[in-house]
C-alpha cells in the first residue's frame, strides 16, 4: 500500500508512524484508518519491529481529531460504520502484541485523543494539549472515547471532559493519568525514541505477556487477574529470555535478548 496520510520508517527495531497532513492538523480521514491499519498489520507480521511510536507532523498537533470535512457528505449509517472501522483499526493496535507509544506533539483532541488512549502510554509535549470536543459539534465521541477516557481516568472526570468538551494542557492530562511523561517540546521526540529504544532490547516475549495480562486482568475481578498473571509468569519463567536473563544477571553482563514471541 502507499501510503498517502502518513509516513512510515523503521530505524533500529522500533517503527515510526507520523501522521502527516499538517494542513488539516492531522485529522482522521478513512483514506488515514486505513493506512494506519496496513501499518499495524506490517508491524504485527514484521519481526524486525520491536515497537512502534506514533507522532504527528508539523508544529502543531498530534491529531485534531476524525476530519470535520467530511461529515456534512455521511449519512447516519456512514457515520456509524466509520466509528466502528475506526474502533476496529485501534482495538487491533491496542491488541498488537508489542509496545505501542504515543508521541503527542501538539493538538490531541476527539479522534486523536481515542487514538493515544489506544497506544501503552501517552508522552506529551508541554505545548500539547488533549480533550473530547466532540460535544461542540453536537456529536459524541466515536472512536472508544467515552470508554477509555473513562477507564484511564475514571467516569466523572471522563463524562466532565466530554460534556464540557473543554481542552486541558499536558500537566493536566498528567495529573489525570492520562499521559504518562510530559517532556519540553523540542525533546519529546528524542526522548520518546529513547524510550522506544530501550523497550526494543528487552524481552519481547515479556513485553508481550505484560501488555496481554494488563489489558486482559483490568476488565475482570481480582482473583482471575491474578490468576492470568500467574499463567503468563509461569509461561514467561520456561521462556529462553528468562534463562538468558537470569544468567545475564548472575555472571553481572548486560542481557541479549533473542527469544521470539513465542518462545
Ligand atoms: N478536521 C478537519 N480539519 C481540521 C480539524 C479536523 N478535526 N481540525 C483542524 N482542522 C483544520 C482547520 O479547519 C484549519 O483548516 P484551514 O486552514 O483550511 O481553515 C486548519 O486545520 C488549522 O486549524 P485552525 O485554523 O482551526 O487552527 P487553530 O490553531 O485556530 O485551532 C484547534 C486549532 C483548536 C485544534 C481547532 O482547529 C479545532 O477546534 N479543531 C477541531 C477539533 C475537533 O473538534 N476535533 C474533534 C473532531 S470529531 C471526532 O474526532 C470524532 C471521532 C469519532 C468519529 C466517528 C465517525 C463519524
Amino acid at each position: 500500500m502507499t501510503y498517502e496520510n502518513i509516513l512510515f520508517e523503521v530505524r533500529d527495531g522500533v517503527g515510526l508512524l507520523t501522521f502527516n497532513r499538517p494542513k488539516a492538523l492531522n485529522a482522521l480521514n478513512p483514506a488515514t484508518i486505513e493506512e494506519v491499519n496496513d501499518v499495524i498489520e506490517r508491524v504485527r507480521k514484521d519481526d524486525t519491529v520491536r515497537v512502534l511510536v506514533l507522532t504527528g507532523a508539523g508544529e502543531k498537533a498530534f491529531v485534531a481529531g476524525a476530519d470535520i470535512t467530511q461529515f456534512p457528505r455521511m449519512n447516519p449509517f456512514e457515520a456509524r460504520a466509520f466509528a466502528e472501522r475506526g474502533q476496529e483499526v485501534f482495538a487491533k493496535l491496542e491488541e498488537l502484541p508489542k509496545p505501542v507509544i504515543a508521541c503527542a506533539n501538539g493538538f490531541t483532541l476527539g479522534g486523536g485523543c481515542e487514538l493515544a488512549m489506544s497506544c501503552d502510554f501517552i508522552y506529551a509535549s508541554d505545548k500539547a494539549k488533549f480533550g473530547q470536543p466532540e460535544i461542540n459539534l453536537g456529536i459524541i465521541p466515536g472512536f472508544g472515547g467515552t470508554q477509555r477516557l473513562s477507564r484511564l481516568v475514571g467516569r466523572a472526570r471522563a463524562k466532565e471532559l466530554c460534556m464540557t468538551g473543554e481542552m486541558i494542557d499536558a500537566r493536566q492530562a498528567l495529573d489525570l493519568g492520562l499521559v504518562a511523561k510530559v517532556f519540553p517540546a523540542e525533546q519529546l521526540l528524542e526522548e520518546t525514541l529513547k524510550v522506544a529504544s530501550r523497550l526494543a532490547a528487552k524481552s519481547q516475549a515479556a513485553l508481550r505477556a505484560i501488555k496481554f495480562v494488563v489489558d486482559r486482568g483490568v476488565d475482570v475481578d481480582l482473583r482471575s487477574g491474578c490468576a492470568l498473571e500467574a499463567e503468563a509468569f509461569g509461561a514467561a519463567f520456561a521462556g529462553q529470555d528468562a534463562r538468558e536473563g537470569v544468567a545475564a544477571f548472575l555472571e553481572k553482563r548486560t542481557p541479549d535478548f533473542k527469544g521470539s514471541l513465542t518462545s
